[in-house]
């Protein structure tokens, strides 16, 4: 057994075949987008052929895993820094992979607590402990393979070899775990759940806060239960235990175990619930909060149904279900620098890093592993990711690990896209589906308070949103940050339509999203001196906060906002009375100022540079035009200049949390800077990625912090270093650094659903590979790729229209693949 485990984890650290991109005419892409519509998707919340289509993991794959010598240590420090996170988007879960003791917290992301600003909010599911007669270990080794997105421990103890295996299944809705010995009989375990924070305890403002619960073992299963009393949240987790050989002891003096002596292997399985019901807006329309989850059902049926149809499958087939839905997302994605899995483990890989060296595959595996979280936590049927995604130990998290959406929540998606995973955003749509009756009655509330003038007489006020959404309650307005969250929010949407082309969605969801934004905002801007501005508007959490009019980041947003609205109108065929409103008022929205720097202004009455607020602030909210907006770019150059100006004005200094060096390394990557890119990119890396990946939102490794905004965000924006799609352009590599004169990637996602591959050496492109999800215009931009070879995947030559020495144009089929080689 010890022989097939070790054979696995050889055959992943394989060496890196040399040719990393899709061959032409890859068979395997265009079954799977065959098979993809023969099935109809399935899970998903919306059809179309631009959407999922794509292909499986090839076997040329990057071998990436984070790797260590010892367990996580069993503390707070071990929890943020050293445990390892795997999830299903239902759960999160903890691995500390201890000899002695195992511990594995879990996470339910609508188990909440009463909410206020700073305490309440997520709260731990559950803490549990498997407990071993190991003490004198030798060859520890613990990993988490994000290839297959399964974690291992092993050991050997007084002769005999132990391992686990973990995973979280998204297809069977269960955390697995497979426990086996080398000698038959040897294996020997108690497993303990408990309920963490169990307490009655009384909120300052008279609201009870209690927790309450059970943990029972009977037969081979025990039973978590319990309620959270402030919005009458009911729990239960369910954890079966499946030996092979050896006895079975269920006990109940100290809380449920369940004890196994003498068995050869066994299996786990635990499901978890509540009665939150994903995507109903009753959560968010009533007001009391007892209202809230009334008439839901207890979450019991589901989670005895959830381990009954797990517990029937073997766990050799669970696993392959888990491996199939996994890799079909994130075996869609490769990018490899050449370089060999380095022998160290990973945490003396970021020490090396932090001491100034550079690591090629820290870089190729702090970028998968933003696709790993998001693939864990993002699923449709759950909540999505929130500040901490799916993963929280703590009673009072940090900003209640609500979702806000004044940056956390954006960054948080940005690389679905551009990364392909733009069905993991489904998520979130059924989120905004709950929140939006109660977002649209916040329009009128907003209207009715500062312009009443602006109500519509048919009551269609479209929907407002405020900065801090929870699961229970939505957002209201607040005074650091202006209406431009919303606008923000339907970027989203938008890329979701615009990277797929799923016209469906763009019917369905994404138009009437931006639509109902555009609605609210066309209502809420005033007219001033011929010019329409927000007002009030602030620029998130700067300037102490200050409230005016017209700040560059309402004004940016909502001119997105305006000009994506009209286009997906035109795509969509449809007359609305609300178009020719938005294209009398985008030309006086006035988005850009410049200012006595040559800056950006960031408000209106700002002179210098930073002569309003602080010049190294964390936010650089009159940037979002560059990235991830589109309105400033190369077309545009004197703002672009400007831009720059403003970006270097911000700097990287100490102190910037993880997002925000995260967002600056995507915004240089949009200037065409990959070095500075890069450069922010390595800070992330010494300063901001703990032992385990995770983000540390602080830049100081004796307070540390999680906040998974900044491992979403530099996946991101090592995404734009590498294909960059705004100004309707394809262009590979449009931000390659220096430090990587060569690599690879294939099959990152473009707008217009091109998904793209390259090859380069000595900096320069070798070869470009572009499958063309649904056909259409596709224009490539590359330096003198107008002297390439252009051939279609069965070798056919291609023509194409030379714009200029660095801009092509050609018409693509759909399904096609399209190869360029012999790049001058
Ligand atoms: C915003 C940021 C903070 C933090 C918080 C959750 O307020 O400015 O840095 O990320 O959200």
């Amino acid at each position: 057994m010890r022989l097939i485990f070790l054979a696995v984890i050889a055959l992943l650290s394989a060496p890196i075949a040399s040719a990393q991109v899709v061959r032409a005419g890859d068979a395997n892409m265009t079954q799977a987008a065959t098979t993809v519509q023969k099935t109809g998707h399935g899970d998903l919340v919306h059809g179309g052929s631009g959407r999922s289509a794509t292909a499986a993991a090839e076997p040329s794959e990057t071998p990436l895993r984070l790797v260590y010598d010892h367990p996580a240590a069993n503390s707070n420090d071990g929890w943020v820094s050293q445990s390892l996170p795997l999830g299903n988007g239902y759960m999160g879960v903890n691995l500390f992979g201890g000899v002695e003791q195992d511990r594995l917290q879990i996470t339910e992301n609508s188990l909440v607590d009463a909410p206020t600003d700073k305490i309440g909010g997520l709260n731990n599911f559950a803490e549990v402990f498997l407990e071993f007669p190991h003490t004198a270990p030798s060859k520890y080794a613990r990993d988490l393979v994000l290839n297959n997105a399964t974690a291992h421990v092993s050991y050997d103890d007084a002769g005999v070899s132990y391992e686990r295996e973990y995973f979280a299944s998204y297809p069977d809705k269960v955390f697995a775990i497979r426990l086996r010995a080398s000698k038959a009989g040897a294996l020997e375990f108690t497993l303990h759940p408990t309920i963490p924070y169990l307490a009655d305890f009384r909120h300052a403002k008279g609201d009870n806060r209690g927790k309450h619960g059970t943990v029972k073992a009977e037969g081979n299963t025990i039973t978590l239960a319990g309620t959270m009393d402030y919005y009458g949240i009911k729990f239960e987790g369910q954890f079966k235990v499946i030996p092979q050989g050896g006895t079975l002891v269920a006990a109940n003096s100290n809380g449920g175990s369940i004890s196994v002596r003498g068995a050869t292997s066994a299996v786990i399985l635990i499901a978890v619930g509540t009665n939150y019901p994903i995507g109903n807006p009753q959560v968010f329309s009533a007001t009391d909060h007892l209202e809230k989850l009334k008439g839901f059902p207890d979450p019991h049926q589901k989670v005895s149904d959830a381990i009954a149809a797990a517990a029937a499958r073997s766990y050799d087939d669970l696993l392959a279900r888990h491996t199939a839905d996994y890799t079909r997302l994130y075996g869609r994605v490769n990018f490899s620098l050449d370089t060999p899995m380095p022998s160290i483990t990973t945490d003396k890989l970021i020490d090396a890093v932090r001491s100034g060296e550079s690591s090629a595959y820290l870089d190729e595996l702090a970028f998968q592993f933003g696709r790993y979280l998001l693939i864990c936590s993002s699923r449709s049927g759950a909540l999505p990711p929130n500040l901490q995604g799916v993963w929280n130990v703590y009673q009072d998290p940090p900003w209640t690990a609500g979702y806000w959406h004044n940056v956390n929540q954006q960054m948080n998606y940005w690389l679905a896209f551009n990364t392909n995973l733009p069905e993991l955003f489904d998520s979130y749509i059924d989120f905004y589906r709950a929140y939006l009756p109660a977002h649209q009655a916040l329009a009128k509330k907003y209207l009715t308070q500062y312009h009443p003038s602006g109500l519509a007489a048919n009551g269609d006020n479209g929907w407002a949103l405020g900065n801090s959404l929870r699961p229970y309650e939505p957002s209201g307005k607040v005074s650091h940050s202006g209406f431009g969250t919303g606008p923000w929010t339907t970027m989203l949407f938008w890329d979701d339509y615009d990277f797929t082309r799923d016209k469906k969605l763009l019917r369905d969801v994404v138009y009437p999203a931006m639509r109902g934004q555009a609605n609210f905002l066309s209502r809420f801007v005033q007219d001033a001196g011929g010019r329409l501005l927000a007002s009030p508007s602030s620029s998130p959490e700067n300037a102490n906060a200050l409230q005016t009019v017209g700040t560059t980041f309402d004004q940016q947003m909502i001119y997105e906002d305006y000009r994506d609205t009209i286009e997906a109108a035109r795509a969509l065929g449809i007359s609305d009375p609300l178009l020719p409103v938005l294209e009398a008022q985008l030309p006086k929205l006035d988005p850009i100022l410049i200012g006595d720097s040559g800056q950006i202004k960031e408000y209106r009455e700002e002179t210098t540079y930073a002569s309003i607020g602080e010049p190294h602030h964390r936010h650089m909210s009159q940037l979002l035009g560059l990235y991830p907006g589109q309105l400033i770019n190369s077309t545009t150059p004197a703002w672009m200049a400007a831009a720059k100006v403003s970006l270097e004005g911000r700097g990287l200094t100490a102190g910037t949390p993880g997002w925000a060096v995260a967002q600056r390394l995507a915004t240089w990557a949009r200037t065409g800077d990959g070095n500075q890119a890069y450069t922010c990119y390595h800070t992330w890396e010494s300063n901001h990625a703990m032992y385990n990946l995770w983000n540390n939102h602080r830049d100081s490794t004796t307070a540390k912090l999680f906040q998974v905004d900044g491992n979403f965000g530099v996946t991101a924006g090592v995404g734009e270093m590498l294909l960059q799609s705004h100004e309707e352009v394809v262009a590979p590599l449009a931000a390659l650094p220096k430090a990587w004169p060569k690599g690879s990637y294939r099959g990152l996602l473009a707008r217009g659903a091109f998904e793209v591959s390259a090859n380069w050496s000595n900096g320069h492109a070798d070869r470009f590979e572009i499958l063309s999800r649904t056909g259409g215009p596709l224009k490539l931009r590359y330096p003198a790729i107008a002297g390439a070879t252009v051939r279609t995947s069965r070798g056919n030559n291609v023509m194409f229209k030379r714009v200029d020495n660095a801009d092509i144009s050609l018409d693509t089929k759909a399904g096609e693949t399209y190869v360029f080689t012999a790049i001058p």
